[in-house]
């Protein structure tokens, strides 16, 4: 049997860089395209990364989703058999201050893989959309989100990730392509940025408990998530994909936590018993450390987006019978592994400064 191709474009990202993994343990040919870049941007998939003068199954091409040649070439040359498309300004206050870019690379960058496809009439490549619980936002009367509720993007982010939505559902009608949507809900690993609030707040507390003295400034505390790990979620990405009808999926947990409550899941790990005074912008969390208050959180305005997506909690059950899916992860063994990770980074940096 010869190995199934694969392209990922965003493998230097989370996703990307788990979902790589998977791909490999299951024989593919794994293409990913990578940005240039001034300093490495590398690190999640150094490990998998042989130079390829030797044998390897991996492989990485210089290129750019706002660059239409690249991603036609690049197309054209590997002929692969999936294409997942997780390449985007991911960023959802960024997409606020950049929000051209954005549109550029989140929005208009599928596209550009899209026609690539068209163009090169490839009716038999099966490709994967990384659209996300942003396109959602507001909540009508629903305690959580499904496939079938209705749209209402709150950013510059969300509002590209619905073009990426739509225009995939369009060409999967027009052109019968094999093209379907993964709406995911927040997902979350050691390896997720350190500017998304769950790494922010692990970084920060991981690097307190080894005595740092510095203070984290956070935005809104109040807004609800519901937070899932990465791993669980790219096994789902390539199941979308094994299905015999292209189809979208939702993919969460189901319960939703307030980003206070995963301050508190983490201190508690760490046996830091966060406590909390104040509100809005005055809010504080703070410790009891050598018999005093210490504040350790903060609020800064600089941290509230414009626009915000308070509550977001999805209802996975068409991918719970039509994939199977059955995460292994729990929001504490996220958690868990998060600070675990972290505590061991915080006291590497400590090794190196002494
Ligand atoms: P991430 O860590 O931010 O990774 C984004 C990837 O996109 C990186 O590899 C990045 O490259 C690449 N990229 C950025 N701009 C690009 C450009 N102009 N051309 C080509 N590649 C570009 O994101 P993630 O958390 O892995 O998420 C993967 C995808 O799922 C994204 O599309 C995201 O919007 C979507 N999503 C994520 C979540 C979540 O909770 N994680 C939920 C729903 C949907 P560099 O490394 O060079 O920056
Ligand atoms: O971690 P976040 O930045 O993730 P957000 O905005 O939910 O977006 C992530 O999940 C989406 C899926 O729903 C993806 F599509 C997207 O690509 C990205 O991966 O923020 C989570 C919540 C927000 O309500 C934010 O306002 O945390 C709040 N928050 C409070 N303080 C903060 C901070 N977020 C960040 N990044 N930094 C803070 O200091």
């Amino acid at each position: 049997m010869k190995n199934k191709i694969a392209l990922i474009t965003g493998i230097t990202g989370q996703d990307g860089s788990y979902l790589a993994e998977l791909l490999l343990k299951k024989k593919y040919k794994v293409h990913g395209l990578i940005r240039k870049s001034s300093s490495f941007n590398t690190k999640r998939i150094d490990h998998l990364y042989i130079d390829p003068h030797n044998r390897t199954n991996f492989f990485l091409h210089y290129g750019d989703l706002t660059d239409s040649n690249s991603i036609y070439n690049l197309i054209h040359n590997i002929k692969p058999n999936e294409i997942y498309n997780l390449g985007a300004q991911s960023h959802v206050g960024v997409s606020f201050e950049n929000p051209e870019y954005t549109a550029e690379v989140s929005g208009i960058g599928t596209l550009r893989v899209l026609e690539a496809m068209r163009f090169l009439k490839m009716k038999n490549v099966k490709f994967y959309q990384a659209s996300t619980s942003e396109l959602f936002g507001e909540k009508y009367n629903e305690k959580s989100f499904n496939e079938q509720s209705k749209f209402h993007p709150k950013s510059p982010y969300g509002v590209a990730k619905l073009y990426s939505y739509w225009i995939t559902s369009v060409y999967r009608e027009a052109y019968g392509l094999f093209a379907c949507n993964g709406i995911l809900f927040n997902h979350e690993s050691p390896r997720r940025g350190e500017t998304f609030v769950t790494r922010k707040i692990t970084r920060f507390l991981t690097r307190r408990k080894l005595g740092s003295n510095e203070i984290l400034y956070l935005g809104n505390l109040n807004a609800k998530r519901d937070w899932g790990h990465a791993k669980d979620y790219v096994e789902m990405q390539w199941r979308i994909l094994q299905q015999k009808k292209s189809e979208d999926y939702v993919i969460a947990t189901g319960a939703t936590h307030t980003v206070r409550e995963f301050i508190v899941a983490a201190g508690k790990l760490l046996n830091l018993k966060i406590y909390w005074s104040g509100k809005g912008l005055k809010e504080r969390g703070y410790i009891h450390e050598d018999n005093r208050k210490k504040v350790i959180i903060k609020v800064d305005k600089k941290y509230f987006r414009p626009n915000e997506v308070d509550y977001l909690r999805g209802n996975p059950i068409k991918a719970q019978k039509k994939l199977n899916f059955k995460p292994k992860y729990s929001f504490l063994s996220l958690v868990k592994e998060m600070i675990n990770e972290d505590l061991f980074l915080a006291q590497e940096e400590l090794n190196k400064k002494r």
